[in-house]
């Protein structure tokens, strides 16, 4: 009977439109007769969901029979953006739900408009973690993503007075796409103490970790489709609760009635929130505390499903493959070697040949205010146990080096954990390199670096196998068709069918139609269309008209010194100067540009929210200068986020990638822009290195020093006699500095930087090669048709940069991990 009953996928329109108003009506108790968009999403969505769940259930049961190896990405970052038009192009509803919605009186660009985004990262390394799970569904790789569900993702951000201000963004109103589950709560401990026990089988007196305060964590579980596939995935996010009972009743009952909230609270607050800092390590309690609950979970789990298949414990790595983003989810390595030794009473040298046969570790960042550092006083109080078995690994792993490097008492310093100070302090991307089989940047570049500097020691110890590189990719499913279905439509009309979209790099029998001139036509059209949509987002939000047929200069990303926003204004204004000082005849020769900018400034980055000050004060005065004549526009998109980018990113004519060579591990809109059609403005930079290997040095306009250059021209800016700014930058500060866009000491420390700062970014280094590559864009974009040779051949190249061949190379590389069969 039941198998009888199961649920089945609705087929067609008109079931479709059935299951939708059957959700207004039913899940919703919203009559029909007032249904707004935001109803029509509602049910829109929950209809969608339902084909996504059978897809789901059937997934998970069939890759529990089949018992293969299962990857688990462990991130504290998954910047989803929406998903139901993620996954109506996915199971290839979209269609459908287009011409069933419209029959009911909606456009479906309204509906899918309704849906907030799920904003639970701050920018890149959370991104890639959404792209990578989009793959792995698609590559039909059996891997669950495991994370925290905030109720708080980033903050909203608001210009006021030309300022960011932080707004909460509480997104879980009406969220469809998560499923609770009660029934999966795992409790967890912080703080208590460690005491002698019992002897174990070999004899020795076990460690007890006990007495501390207990959190339950609860499972939401969120389906991730694959695109063209019914493989979906799984992504686990925790979210933490008082363990017992919603009240101390003792409390309650003795009239404290706050009290008995106060634990309550104090158990929520650890998934309240996300941390908005990017590339900054700040050592707080609660984000310890929001690591240890979301991987001591995330491991249960694991451990429990790998206990139910009845293998030995050996067998542990040949079904298990954990990732750990960033060392956020470090602690993993010594949670595991804590239930292995602990409660399985496993030998010390077999659990951790296991916990290092099991781990992978990427690097997402060289800047060392980003490397993460735990003082050992605030280890010791909330976790003592953990720290007793990471002064083991760290004795083991030194006595080891001391074997091979006998009497180097410098190097041992150099690579222990423990850093000593007051206080002493984890490394912890040691830690994670000692337990780890593999560690990877994620471009070229960074790869190398890493090794040549804030790794080389270990280089040295483990040899170079274990360290690799794994260039970071983006899907072109959310990143072009779902971003810019014209254009992919286009492109599927010449490569023969959407097949590209699972193997981009098809992509290149583009290269055939470079010539075709109505193709070119079509193709440079899509892209106006795509600056027309940005232009009136614009235009709504801002109240400011911009030219769609002026060259659209785009820098969005986090606001961050090492990004050099600074550079870019700095540049903006320095063409408003030039501009300024023509004559009119002049100024007809000149190409018309907006420089669109978007990104937010951790909360408490002084100079980054000043960076943002500036762009808004020279908008100010630039957007309004008649005398310009629209020649020039500078434009702040506030509060800018995925599903902002999913417009911005098809609208660029240029972008700007141009960060201090060395600083930026890969960046990742520098692919989508590129993917895009766009072209990019940028320095010998992570991933820039490699696109331009791909698509052409012709097809790209770079700037500035090269990386193998930055360590002698910081030491000169310090240290060399008669150092002198830039003229021309000189002439951008003294301009600032005069009060043209607004009270000159707003901005004072920002132009102290270049100057009593010693300028560590390297901006006057690079300023004048920057200006003359923005001549050199103006120059080319003269030139449309040759403009839309590079734009096509560099699409034409860009098969390398799809997540797939990441996730591939990971899965090959790292994971020894086969995609699931399923039946056909
Ligand atoms: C670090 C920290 C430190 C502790 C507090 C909160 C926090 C949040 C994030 C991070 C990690 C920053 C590293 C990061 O996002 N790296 C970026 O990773 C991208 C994906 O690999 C890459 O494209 C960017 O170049 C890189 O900056």
């Amino acid at each position: 009977t039941w198998r009888k009953l199961a649920a089945a996928e609705f087929t067609g329109k008109e079931q479709f439109q059935k299951e939708v108003v059957r959700h207004v009506e039913t899940t919703l108790a919203r009559s029909i007769y007032n249904c707004d968009d935001n109803a029509a999403y509602s049910g829109t969505a929950l209809a969608i969901r339902d084909n996504l769940v059978i897809k789901w259930n059937k997934t998970q049961q069939h890759q529990t029979l089949q018992d293969q190896k299962r990857v688990y990405y462990l991130s504290l970052e998954f910047l989803m953006g929406r998903t139901l038009d993620n996954a109506m192009l996915n199971t290839g509803l979209k269609d459908t739900a287009r011409e069933g919605v419209s029959e009911l009186g909606f456009r479906i660009e309204d509906i899918i408009d309704q849906e907030h985004d799920a904003a639970l990262g701050n920018g890149g390394l959370g991104r890639l973690a959404a792209c990578f799970l989009d793959s792995l569904a698609t590559l039909n790789y059996p891997a669950w993503g495991y994370g925290l569900r905030y109720r708080y993702g980033i903050f909203k951000q608001e210009i006021i007075n030309g300022f960011q201000a932080e707004v909460p963004d509480y997104w879980l109103d009406f969220n469809p796409w998560e499923f609770p589950r009660h029934d999966v709560a795992i409790d967890i401990m912080f703080y208590g103490t460690v005491n002698p026990g019992p002897r174990d089988d070999r004899g020795n007196i076990k460690k007890v970790w006990e007495g501390g305060e207990i959190v339950q964590a609860i499972a939401y579980d969120v389906p991730i489709p694959g695109y063209g596939t019914a493989c979906t995935n799984n992504l686990r996010l925790w979210s933490s609760k008082p363990s017992g009972g919603e009240f101390d009743f003792g409390k309650f009952n003795s009239g404290d009635y706050e009290g008995s909230i106060r634990d309550q609270q104090r158990a929520e607050t650890i998934s309240a929130v996300l941390y908005p800092n990017d590339n900054i390590d700040a050592g707080k309690e609660l984000r310890l505390k929001q690591q240890y609950f979301w991987v001591a979970a995330s491991l249960h789990d694991i451990v429990r499903r790998f206990k139910k298949s009845h293998r030995p414990w050996k067998e542990f790595p040949d079904q298990v493959a954990i990732q750990l983003n960033d060392t956020h989810p470090t602690l993993a390595i010594v949670e595991l070697q804590r239930i292995f030794i602990d409660i399985e009473n496993m030998p010390w040298d077999e659990a951790w040949s296991i916990v290092t046969r099991t781990f992978g570790y990427t690097n997402h960042t060289v800047l060392p205010e980003a490397l993460e550092k735990w003082s050992v006083p605030l280890v010791q109080n909330l976790l003592p146990r953990h720290l007793q078995i990471i002064y083991d690994i760290n004795l083991f792993f030194l006595q080891s080096v001391e074997r091979k490097f006998p009497k180097d008492r410098d190097l041992l310093r150099r690579v222990s954990v423990v850093e000593e100070g007051t206080p002493q302090v984890l490394r912890m991307a040691y830690l994670a390199i000692i337990g780890s089989h593999k560690v990877n940047g994620v471009a070229e570049l960074h790869s190398d670096l890493i090794k040549a500097t804030i790794f080389k020691d270990f280089v040295d110890i483990f040899g170079t196998d274990k360290f690799t590189n794994v260039t970071n990719g983006i899907t072109p499913r959310r990143w072009l068709h779902q971003a810019n279905p014209k254009l992919s439509d286009l492109i599927a009309s010449k490569v023969g069918g959407y097949d590209f979209l699972k193997d981009l790099t098809k992509l290149n029998v583009l290269e055939k139609f470079v010539g075709d001139k109505t193709f070119k036509k079509e193709w440079m059209e899509i892209k106006l269309a795509a600056k027309v949509k940005l232009a009136k987002y614009i235009k709504d939000t801002t109240q400011i008209a911009v030219n769609p047929h002026s060259l659209f200069d785009i820098q969005v990303k986090r606001i961050h010194e090492y990004k050099r926003q600074q550079m870019n204004i700095f540049g903006v204004i320095y063409r408003y100067l030039r501009l300024k000082e023509m004559t009119p005849e002049e100024r007809k020769k000149q190409v018309p540009r907006t420089s669109i900018f978007g990104g937010k400034a951790a909360p408490g980055y002084w100079m980054a929210k000043t960076i943002i000050r500036l762009i808004t004060a020279v908008g100010e005065v630039v957007n309004q200068d008649e005398e310009i004549n629209g020649l020039l526009k500078v434009i702040f998109i506030e509060d800018y986020n995925v599903s902002k980018a999913e417009i911005i990113v098809p609208a660029s004519d240029i972008s700007e990638h141009i960060s201090t060579a060395g600083t930026e591990a890969s960046g990742t809109s520098n692919m989508k822009f590129v993917l895009n059609g766009g072209l990019i403005i940028g320095t010998c930079d992570g991933a820039n290195i490699e696109i331009t290997r791909e698509i052409g040095e012709e097809n790209i306009f770079l700037l500035g020093n090269l990386a193998e250059h930055v360590e002698d021209l910081r030491h000169q800016h310090r240290f060399g006699k008669d150092v002198v700014m830039d003229p021309k930058l000189r002439e951008v500060c003294d301009a600032i500095e005069a009060g043209r866009f607004g009270p000159e000491q707003t901005y004072s420390g920002l132009i102290a930087s270049l100057t009593i700062g010693f300028d560590y970014y390297l901006v006057s280094d690079d300023f004048s090669s920057y200006v003359a590559t923005q001549d050199l864009v103006d120059e080319a974009y003269k030139d449309q048709d040759g403009w839309a040779t590079k734009s096509i051949t560099s699409v034409a190249r860009m098969g390398f940069f799809s997540a797939d061949r990441a996730i591939n190379e990971y899965a090959d590389e790292i994971w020894n991990v086969e995609p699931t069969k399923f039946p056909a």
